[in-house]
C-alpha cells in the first residue's frame, strides 16, 4: 500500500477544523502513514462543477491527482464530495485516452501532467477494507456505549456500479466501523436518503434542503440516539447548522453531530475538546458528560 496524502477539501479546514484534527489524531493512533497534500485546491465540488462543465471538472481534479502522483502517494479523502469528485475523475481519466490528452494539454500550461498512477480513498472505505472492523476494535479499550444514527451520505454509496461497497439500499460497512467501537448503530427509517445539502440544493434552495433535513431528523429522533455519525462535512453542516436553522422555525432536536473521525477519536480516548465538538453549532452538554463518564470507567 502506498503512503496517504490527506486531502482535507474546503469545508473541513474552514468550517469544521475539529474533523481535520481528529482525522490526524486517529491516523497517528492507528499507525497509518500520512502527510499533507500541499498546494491542493478545491476537488472541485462534484455537484456543482461536474454537473455544469465536464472538462473544467476533470482538469481541476486532475491537478490535485497530479500533486499526489508527484509525491508517489494515494489520496485519502474525508468528505463524500471530495471522494466522489476525485475517485470518479481518476477512473474516467485512467480509462479514456482522449479525455486524458485534453486534460493534459491544460495541465501542461502549468508544468504538470496526469499519469494515472495513484488511487483515491475515502476514510470509511479505507478503514473498512485496509484496516478492517475487527482489527480496529482491538484499539478500543472499553466499549464506547453510545447509540448512534449512521448517515452514509449519497456520494459514498452512489453510483453503485462504481462504489461497490456492498449495495446502496442496505449498506453495512459504515455501521460495522461504528460498532467496532462498542457502540450501537440504531436503525431508522430513510437511512440512505439524502441529508438535503448536496448538489447545490442547500445554497440554491435552503428551504427545500431544510425540509429534507427535517424528514431525516424526525426519524432519527424517533429512533432514540445519542448522536448522528456522518462521513462528510456537507452532511455534517446540514445536520449541525440545519438544527440551528430549524430551531428558528420552532423545531428543536438537540442531537449532537459527529464525523466518524471525531467519533473514533472519542472512542480512542480523545476529549470532546480534542475531537473539536466545541466547534459544532449544536453543543449538547449531556452528550459530553456521557463521553466523560465512559472515558472515566475505561481509565481505571
Ligand atoms: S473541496 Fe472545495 S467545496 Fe469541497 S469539502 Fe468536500 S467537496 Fe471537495
Ligand atoms: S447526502 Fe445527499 S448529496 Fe450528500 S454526501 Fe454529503 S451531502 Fe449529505
Ligand atoms: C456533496 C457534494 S457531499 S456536492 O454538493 O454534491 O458537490
Amino acid at each position: 500500500m502506498k503512503e496517504l496524502s490527506l486531502f482535507a477539501g474546503c469545508l473541513i479546514p474552514n468550517r469544521y477544523p475539529g474533523i481535520e484534527k481528529s482525522t490526524k489524531l486517529v491516523l497517528d493512533r492507528l499507525d497509518i502513514k500520512w502527510s499533507e497534500l500541499k498546494e491542493a485546491a478545491c476537488c472541485p465540488a462534484p455537484g456543482i462543477y461536474r454537473s455544469i462543465d465536464k472538462i473544467t471538472w476533470l482538469t481541476l481534479a486532475s491537478r490535485n491527482l497530479a500533486l499526489a502522483e508527484e509525491k508517489g502517494t494515494d489520496i485519502l479523502t474525508i468528505c463524500n464530495g471530495c471522494f466522489s469528485s476525485l475517485v470518479d475523475a481518476n477512473n474516467i481519466l485512467k480509462n479514456d485516452g482522449v479525455l486524458r490528452n485534453e486534460v493534459n494539454s491544460h495541465l501542461k500550461k502549468i508544468g504538470r501532467e496526469y499519469r494515472g498512477t495513484i488511487e483515491v480513498r475515502h476514510i470509511i472505505e479505507f478503514l473498512y477494507k485496509d484496516v478492517g472492523a475487527e482489527k480496529l476494535s482491538r484499539f478500543i479499550e472499553k466499549p464506547f456505549e453510545i447509540r448512534a444514527a449512521v448517515h452514509y451520505g449519497c456520494h459514498l454509496l452512489k453510483p453503485t456500479k462504481d462504489r461497490r461497497l456492498g449495495g446502496a439500499e442496505c449498506p453495512v460497512f459504515f455501521d460495522e466501523l461504528v460498532e467496532a467501537t462498542g457502540a450501537t448503530s440504531v436503525p431508522y427509517e430513510g437511512k440512505t436518503s439524502c441529508c438535503g445539502a448536496g448538489g447545490g440544493v442547500r445554497s440554491a434552495m435552503l428551504e427545500t434542503s431544510l425540509r429534507m433535513t427535517e424528514y431525516k431528523l424526525e426519524r432519527i429522533k424517533k429512533a432514540g440516539v445519542d448522536c448522528i455519525v456522518d462521513a462528510c462535512p456537507f452532511c455534517h453542516l446540514q445536520y449541525d447548522g440545519g438544527q440551528v436553522e430549524l430551531a428558528k422555525t420552532g423545531k428543536t432536536y438537540n442531537i449532537p453531530v459527529l464525523h466518524y473521525s471525531q467519533f473514533l477519536a472519542l472512542a480512542l480516548g480523545a476529549t470532546p475538546q480534542e475531537a473539536g465538538l466545541n466547534l459544532n453549532e449544536v453543543i449538547y452538554r449531556g452528550f459530553e458528560e456521557k463521553i466523560a463518564s465512559i472515558q472515566k470507567t475505561s481509565a481505571k
